[in-house]
C-alpha cells in the first residue's frame, strides 16, 4: 500500500497534498490485509466514512443532510432557493474491494466543490446554481441487491419502500441497518439541476491508450438472473446415486451455462458471470438442497443480452428436467442502454483541453450512479485511468497523479455547470 501521504500542517485546505492525504486516510477504513477495502454498504466500516465525511464536511463548511434511503449530501448554497448541480459517487465497497472505486469520485467531489467554494468566495460572483456533494448509498449491491440503489431511488427508478425492505443473506432489512448506524434520515435531499461523476474506468483502455480521461458516451444494456436450483436434501453415505437429487451438480451446469453463452456471440459481444452462489446446507456430508444464484449479463447491445437470456432459459430447462429437479429463473435489475447528453460529455472535452490533457470518448461496462442519474437530470461521467485494468478487486490501483488531474478537470466541470 502506498504510503499515506504526511499531512503537511502548512498545505491548504483544498490542495492537492491534502486531497491526497485525505484520499489514503479514507482508504485505511475497513482496509483489508492485501491493500482492499471491505466496506459493504451499511457496515460498521461503511458507518466510518460517512462519519468522516459528515465531520470533513461540517468542518469545511457543508451543510450535511442525509435523505431517507441513506443518500449523503453535502450541500454549499449559493443561492436561496436555487436548484443543485449535484457531484459525487459513492464510499461503500465490494467485499474484498478495490480503494478507488467510488470512494476517489466521493472525496475528489468534496475537494472539487471546496475549491469552487474558495473561488466563489474570491471572485465575489454568485453562481447561478447551488452545489452538492453526495455519497450514494448501497451502490455496489454486494449485501443488498440491486446495486445502484440509492441513486435509482433518487432518481425515481426505484421504489423507496421496496429497497427499504429489501433483506441481505442474513435477513436484515436496508431499514434496519440504516437504523443501527444511525444513516435513517428523513432530509430532504437537494434537487438537481445536473450531475457529474469521476471514478476509475475499471478497464484497461485508457491505460493502453495512454490517454490521461475518458468521458462517457453511453452505458451498456444488462440485466441479472436469480436462480434458484431446488434439489433435495439427503446423506452422502447412505443415499443410493439413482435417488439423489443433487442441486449443486446441476447448479454448477448452470454456472457453466452462463459462462459459455458467451461463446455463441462474436468475441467480447456479451460478458456474463455467476458471482453470487449460495449452498444449502453446505454441509460436507449432506447432498445440497439448493443453491442460490445470481448471473450478470452486459452487452454494448440489447438484443445480444435478451437473446442470450432466452438461451439460457431454455438450457436452464434442460438442465432441470435432466436432473429431474426445479430451477427458478427470475430476471430482475434490467437496464436499459442509455446515452449521455452530447453537451456533457463536449463540457469535459473542453474542461481536458484547457488542461492540456488528453480524453477520448468510451461506454461504460461498469454500472454507476451516474447511470441512474442520467434518467433524472443531464449526466457527465469521467473516467481516469485503472493499472491493469483491475477493479472490484483488492489489486486495484490508479496513480496519484492520475487521481490529482481528474480532480482538476472535476473542478472545471462543476465550476461551468454552476454557472460559476
Ligand atoms: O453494477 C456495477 O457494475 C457496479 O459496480 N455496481
Ligand atoms: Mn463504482
Ligand atoms: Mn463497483
Ligand atoms: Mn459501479
Amino acid at each position: 500500500m502506498t504510503a499515506p501521504t504526511a499531512a503537511l500542517s502548512n498545505a491548504a485546505p483544498s490542495s492537492d497534498h491534502t486531497f491526497l492525504t485525505d484520499f489514503h486516510h479514507v482508504a485505511t477504513i475497513g482496509a483489508t490485509d492485501n491493500d482492499g477495502v471491505d466496506r459493504q454498504a451499511l457496515t460498521s466500516e461503511d458507518k466510518q466514512t460517512r462519519d468522516w465525511m459528515r465531520s470533513w464536511a461540517e468542518g469545511n463548511g457543508f451543510e450535511v443532510r442525509v435523505d431517507a434511503i441513506g443518500n449523503m449530501f453535502a450541500c454549499l448554497e449559493f443561492v436561496p432557493d436555487a436548484p443543485y448541480v449535484l457531484i459525487g459517487s459513492h464510499l461503500d465497497s465490494q467485499p474484498l474491494g478495490g480503494r478507488f472505486d467510488g470512494a476517489y469520485g466521493v472525496i475528489s467531489a468534496l475537494f472539487a466543490a471546496l475549491r469552487v467554494k474558495e473561488n466563489v468566495a474570491e471572485s465575489g460572483q454568485t453562481p447561478r446554481f447551488n452545489l452538492a456533494v453526495v455519497n450514494w448509498f448501497n451502490e455496489e449491491g454486494g449485501r443488498f441487491a440491486p446495486s445502484i440503489m440509492g441513486s435509482s431511488v433518487y432518481a425515481g427508478l426505484f421504489d423507496l419502500e421496496e429497497m427499504l425492505a429489501v433483506c441481505d443473506l442474513e435477513g436484515t432489512s436496508v431499514a434496519e441497518a440504516l437504523a443501527a448506524i444511525g444513516y435513517n434520515g428523513a432530509d430532504t435531499p437537494p434537487e438537481a439541476i445536473s450531475y457529474a461523476e469521476i471514478h476509475i474506468e475499471q478497464g484497461r483502455i485508457l491505460e493502453r491508450e495512454s490517454t490521461h480521461l475518458g468521458v462517457v458516451e453511453s452505458s451498456w444494456y444488462t440485466q441479472k438472473l436469480d436462480i434458484d436450483v431446488l434439489g433435495e436434501q439427503s446423506h452422502t453415505g447412505a443415499t443410493a446415486m439413482a435417488d439423489r437429487h443433487d442441486a449443486l451438480v446441476a447448479g454448477s451446469k448452470v454456472v457453466l451455462a452462463v459462462h459459455d453463452i458467451t461463446a455463441e456471440f462474436d468475441d467480447e459481444a456479451l460478458v456474463s458471470s455467476v458471482g453470487q452462489h449460495v449452498v444449502e446446507p453446505n454441509s460436507p456430508i449432506v447432498v445440497p438442497r439448493r443453491v442460490h444464484m445470481v448471473a450478470d449479463l452486459r452487452s454494448s447491445d440489447p438484443a445480444v443480452v435478451i437473446a442470450a437470456r432466452d438461451l439460457l432459459r431454455k438450457q436452464i430447462a434442460d438442465i432441470a428436467r435432466a436432473h429431474d429437479i426445479t430451477i427458478n429463473v427470475e430476471d430482475f435489475d434490467i437496464r436499459e442502454k442509455r446515452y449521455f447528453p452530447e453537451a456533457g460529455v463536449e463540457l469535459a472535452e473542453k474542461a481536458v483541453a484547457n488542461e492540456g490533457l488528453s480524453i477520448r470518448r468510451l461506454e461504460t461496462m461498469a454500472g454507476h450512479d451516474s447511470v441512474a442519474m442520467n434518467h433524472r437530470v443531464p449526466a457527465v461521467m469521467m473516467f481516469v485511468p485503472s493499472v491493469d485494468g483491475v477493479s472490484h478487486c483488492e489489486r486495484e490501483f490508479t496513480t496519484d497523479e492520475d487521481m490529482v488531474r481528474g480532480l482538476g478537470v472535476l473542478t472545471s466541470v462543476a465550476t461551468e455547470l454552476v454557472g460559476g
